[in-house]
């Protein structure tokens, strides 16, 4: 197979130049059918007289409703909604010490890489915002083969062997007598599975958390969840845990929020990626790894091979050691997104597995699902899917193929064609690990996998209070959604009791199940070296200091404070926010100094869910005509409610007020609520620089009370 140029080298370059054979053709061609023959008319079909009957000679009308009956794949079992992105990864210095893959060794060397983000049960056609653990999949086109990361935005898993993975999944999928519902596990069949298989207790506290409602997926971490190994030119094995950094912090929604997005945009996250892409705010992430050597594997009072622990930061820093960032757009969402095909097979020399059972049943699966999903054995083919190195064996035939292979020497060894194509130099070829083992052959679990709840007493316990409120809410909404008694029971008996007693108090009162008597203490884990609290488990200790592609709706009618708005604009793009006009109509509103802005929103075609952060600036005029449009009120309502920073500047002070909000209205000295900044004297720069804090936070979570007890 001919090789392939770069996905994408630089974010200058604007086309997959790679894709150019298989792209369509330029702008001055014609119609034609797909045997290149020129069409002329394709608004009728061919009939026997005007109002005659439809001839079946009409192959340009077959060709056409052929190709579209055909047009479906099946979707993904799993991970079917998503959205990606080209771009590159580039180490910052060689890791050679660690590993010899290339592109963890060059400095120099861009790598094109294709993301793809994804939740996990609903369709294609879901919303984004739903609760739900996210897919972050990465395919690096590496000089020496292609490496595929297919990791989650939670370091954990369910799971603990593949095995169990059609059951989990068919468990959380709609159930199937009436296939409801769609993208969400408040459901009995999934909540009857928890309940039974206590080693899905760690991951339940994740996807609780807030961690499942991400604000954007350019706001979320990325896990390889597994330990995998790097290995050295030497052959040197260290153990290690993949991390995706993002840039912009690590932040979510609210709830509430996410359930209205899920109507107002079903697309956010999706329309977020590609609008920040298109913009040139490039997500950026950072690699991080958790090495640690054969030595002392044993060490950390958990079993590494257990993809339902994760290995705290606390006990191994995490070394950022490259970039990763997102430039590019694809083309074609059917041919680039729907069809890359991620393996976590997919490895290159100076990486390599390890036994973890969950891992071993993925080495299998993934590969085997795209054989029904692209249709055979050749979806490597697909252009997406071409590693950049060259390719060269003796494959053939098969479905789709699209190499023409030359020659007669279709096996190894062979003298017809030469000998080719020769095996590669063992020093640059992929070695697995000389891994000693041994054992009986045994359908078992080791004893190292029995402690399925000290971690998600961990994770829990270092939840900062809002957060741990808004995981118990979660619970409370997801078993309050189950119909039998007896599932509510069992997840909170058997379940969360056993990782904290309140938590379990207080969903257990909120889904009308029976506190536990003695609601048992969470058992500690006997292992040493484990650590009580670990911080970066919490996203309040998330960075904090940027407005970077923070959207803030600016509203206005007529009589608005132009130079108020110029003031606030100027500010916040400076800070790298986007501000977005919404008015009463998309006809220009005309200002207090006579120019106009035309809003690129109206109240009815935008909500406030949609943006971080409002702003209402002066005028007396536009602020008495806001207080008479109800959505407008409803606007910095909601806002408020989903704990934004909101702005208000000169007579926009008074539309507090309006929207009920009249505490805060009083409080005009920002000490009850540093995340709604007034200054009715229009201080604007005073006016910004506390705005701009407030935008930076994320939330005001201080305005919340407890989920209910
Ligand atoms: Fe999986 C898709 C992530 C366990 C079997 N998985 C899939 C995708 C992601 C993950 C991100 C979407 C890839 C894309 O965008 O095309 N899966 C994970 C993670 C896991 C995990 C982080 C645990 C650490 N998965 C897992 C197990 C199995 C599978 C244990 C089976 C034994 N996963 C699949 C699959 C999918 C898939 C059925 C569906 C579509 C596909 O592979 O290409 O094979």
């Amino acid at each position: 197979m001919a090789p392939r140029k770069p996905a994408s080298t630089s974010s200058t370059q604007s086309k997959n130049q790679s894709l150019e054979p298989f792209r369509e053709r330029p702008a001055d061609t014609v119609l034609t059918t797909d045997q290149g023959i020129p069409i002329s008319h394709t608004d009728d079909s061919l009939k026997a007289g005007l109002r005659g009957a439809t001839l079946l000679e009409d192959f340009h009308l077959r060709e056409k409703l052929t190709r579209f009956d055909h047009e479906r794949i099946p979707e993904r079992v799993v991970h079917a909604r998503g959205s990606a992105a080209h771009g590159y990864f580039q180490v910052y210095k060689s890791l050679e010490k660690y590993t010899q893959a290339k592109f963890l060794t060059d400095p120099s060397l861009r790598t094109p890489v294709f993301v793809r983000f994804s939740t996990v049960q609903g369709s294609r056609g879901s919303a984004d915002t739903v609760r739900d653990v996210r897919g972050f999949a990465t395919k690096f086109y590496t000089p020496e083969g292609n490496f595929d990361l297919v990791g989650n935005n939670i370091p954990v898993f369910f799971i603990q062997d593949g095995i169990k993975f059609p059951d989990v999944v068919h468990a959380v999928k709609p159930e199937p007598h009436n296939e409801m519902p769609q993208g969400g596990s408040a459901h009995d069949s999934f909540w009857d599975f928890v309940g039974l298989v206590p080693e899905t207790a760690h991951m339940i506290m994740w996807v609780m958390s807030d961690r499942a409602i991400p604000r954007s997926y350019r706001m979320m971490e990325g896990f390889g969840v597994h330990t995998f190994r790097l290995i050295n030119a030497q052959g040197k094995s260290h153990l290690v845990k993949f991390h995706w950094k993002p840039l912009l912090g690590t932040h979510a929604l609210v709830w509430d929020e996410a359930q209205k997005i899920a109507g107002k945009d079903p697309d956010f996250h999706r329309r977020d990626l590609w609008e920040a892409i298109e913009a040139g705010d490039f997500p950026e992430y950072e690699l991080g790894l958790q090495i640690v050597s054969e030595e002392d594997a044993q060490k950390y009072g958990f079993d590494l091979l257990d993809a339902t622990k994760l290995l705290p930061e606390e006990q191994v820093p995490v070394q950022r050691v490259g970039k990763l960032v997102l430039d590019r757009n694809p083309d074609n969402f059917f041919a680039e997104t729907e069809q890359v095909a991620y393996c976590v097979s997919n490895v290159v020399p100076g990486i390599d597995f390890t036994n973890d059972p969950l891992m071993q049943a993925r080495l299998f699966s993934y590969l085997d699902t795209q054989l029904t999903r692209l249709g055979g054995p050749n979806f490597a083919e697909i252009p997406i899917n071409r590693p950049v190195a060259p390719v060269h064996n003796h494959q053939q035939d098969g479905f789709h193929r699209d190499t023409i292979n030359t020659g007669r020497a279709n096996y190894h060894p062979n003298s017809l064609g030469g000998g080719c194509p020769f095996l590669a130099n063992p020093q640059q070829a992929f070695k697995h690990h000389p891994e000693r083992l041994e054992g009986n052959k045994v359908r078992q679990r080791s004893e190292s996998f029995n402690d399925h709840f000290s971690q998600a007493t961990l994770f829990y316990k270092s939840l900062s209070k809002p957060e741990q409120e808004h995981l118990i809410a979660a619970l409370q909404f997801e078993l309050g959604k189950c119909e039998r008694m007896v599932v509510r029971e069992r997840v909170v008996q058997q379940i969360l009791a056993n990782i904290d007693a309140e938590l379990a108090t207080r969903v257990a009162k909120a889904v009308g199940v029976t506190v536990p008597k003695a609601p048992k203490p969470a058992k500690a884990s006997k292992a040493k070296n484990t650590v009580d609290k670990a911080p970066s488990l919490s996203m309040e200790n998330t960075p904090k200091d940027s407005i970077r592609t923070r959207k803030v709706a600016a509203l206005i009618a007529d009589g608005f404070s132009a130079k108020e708005l110029a003031q606030v604009k100027k500010a916040l793009e400076a800070g790298g926010a986007i501000l977005e006009v919404v008015g009463p109509s998309l006809s220009p509103v005309k200002s207090d100094d006579g120019t106009e802005v035309a809003p690129v929103r109206t109240f009815l075609t935008t909500h406030s869910v949609l943006y971080d952060a409002i702003y209402v600036p002066g005028g007396e005029k536009s602020v008495a005509a806001l207080q008479l449009i109800p959505d407008a009120a409803d606007f910095v309502r909601e806002a408020y409610k989903h704990c934004k920073a909101l702005g208000f500047s000169g007579a926009g002070t008074q539309l507090v007020e309006a929207a009920g909000l009249s505490k805060i209205a009083a409080a005009q000295d920002l000490a009850s609520d540093p995340g709604v900044v007034q200054n009715a004297k229009a201080d604007m720069k005073k006016f910004n620089a506390l705005f701009i804090t407030a935008i930076a936070a994320h939330r005001n979570w201080a305005r919340q009370g407890p989920a209910p007890s």
